[in-house]
């Protein structure tokens, strides 16, 4: 399967996350790209090299966007493309020693009511206007790696809308809990959500979008909730076991107005293994027939594996074949989108598992 990646990935460095008011270490670290393209590369698949495509924030004021609009608010991009260096011109580096832009402010439902809201003068309360948690940081490269792994997305619908069955795209950082004006939770922009919108702006009337990640993809199944043409459908943790992203993921959330049905959310308790995660992939996949898509995108996160350090599920590498196999059968041109996975010596080997599983899938 052709996996298509970019160097530009690697430029975000987090450095670290602030988690209930402390530095720690973070997960979601470059060396996470390197040894999922090496083990790609040593299994086979082709690597491709990411073209670039436009999204709101780069192209001149007059041209109109190519994809981004239903999917981020502009303002989102800009947000990021800008926050980092007004961060450091503001002194922040210095004065109180913090050159990562950390949100310490967070204008919630709560706070406003009914009020409107005024775009913030200080750089240091923007920085929570357009994230929802402190875990997650920008840096120099920040925007440049979330635009790459954008890039990475769009590039493998490209080959898929050109005729290749499916293709994989190696996206750092991951995507799924950005919201439509609001990133957080490692993420920066929606990387599934950009590639399912290119799928329907080229012409496809029904799009699914299934997300194996260890954890609920708030930010996809926020962007899509009230949308008839895309439906997306979610096997992870049960945030009702405390697990991130806390208030939503739940099995009751089914889609609103014209997508009412068009989401599925299948929570499982910590401890779930192969038997009980394939047969809610299962269910997620009959869902996918019954919805007729015509496309589907995979949200490919790994952490839902025993070895890793950010979830409690226990699925093997077989099980993320056989969910590949599954997902391959339904014979639908597929992107496969990385997501999460952090226990860098499986890491490669678990997409890889997949990838095998999915393509094997689509031969029979
Ligand atoms: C894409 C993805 O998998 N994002 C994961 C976001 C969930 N992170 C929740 C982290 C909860 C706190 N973890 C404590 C570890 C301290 N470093
Ligand atoms: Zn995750």
């Amino acid at each position: 399967m052709p996996a298509v990646w970019s160097p530009d990935t690697l430029l975000h460095e987090p450095g670290g996350e602030v988690w209930v008011g402390v530095s720690t270490p973070g997960t979601e670290v470059p060396e996470r790209v390197e040894v999922i393209r090496d083990a790609l590369a040593a299994a086979g698949h082709e690597l491709v090299k990411a073209v670039r495509h436009d999204v709101a924030a780069d192209a001149p004021a007059a041209r109109t966007p190519v994809t981004s609009t239903p999917v981020h608010d502009p303002r989102l991009l800009t947000h990021l493309r800008d926050v980092h260096a007004e961060w450091i011109a503001a002194g922040f580096a210095e004065d109180p020693g913090q050159d990562r832009v950390v949100p310490y402010f967070f204008p919630t439902t709560g706070m406003l009511g009914p009020l409107p809201v005024h775009r913030a003068a200080a750089v240091h309360a923007r920085a929570g206007q357009f994230c929802y948690d402190t875990m997650t940081l920008v840096g120099p490269g920040t925007y440049p790696a979330a635009r790459a792994a954008v890039d990475c997305a769009l590039t493998a619908v490209d080959l898929v809308r050109h005729g290749t069955q499916a293709a994989y795209a190696l996206c750092r950082p991951p995507g799924h809990h950005v919201t439509r004006e609001a990133y957080g939770g490692s993420c920066y922009l929606n990387n599934a959500a950009l590639a399912a919108q290119r799928f329907c702006d080229h012409g496809a009337g029904k799009v699914a979008v299934i997300d194996l990640d260890a954890h609920h993809g708030n930010g996809t199944a926020a962007i899509f909730y009230e949308r008839g043409d895309v439906f997306y459908g979610s096997v992870h943790v049960d945030p009702a076991a405390g697990w991130f992203p806390h208030v939503v993921g739940f099995a009751d959330e089914t889609g609103s107005g014209e997508g009412a049905g068009t989401t599925r959310n299948e929570p499982l308790p910590p401890g779930s293994a192969d038997a009980v995660w394939c047969e809610a992939v299962t269910r997620l996949v009959d869902s996918i027939a019954t919805f007729a898509a015509e496309a589907v995108v995979v949200s490919l996160g790994v952490d839902a594996a025993a070895d890793d350090p950010e979830s409690p599920l226990l699925v093997s590498a077989d099980g993320y074949r056989t969910a590949g196999r599954m997902l391959g059968q339904l014979g639908l041109p597929s992107v496969v989108v990385q997501e999460g996975g952090y226990h860098l010596p499986s890491l490669g080997g678990l997409v890889c598992a997949y990838l095998d599983g999915h393509a094997s899938g689509g031969e029979t």
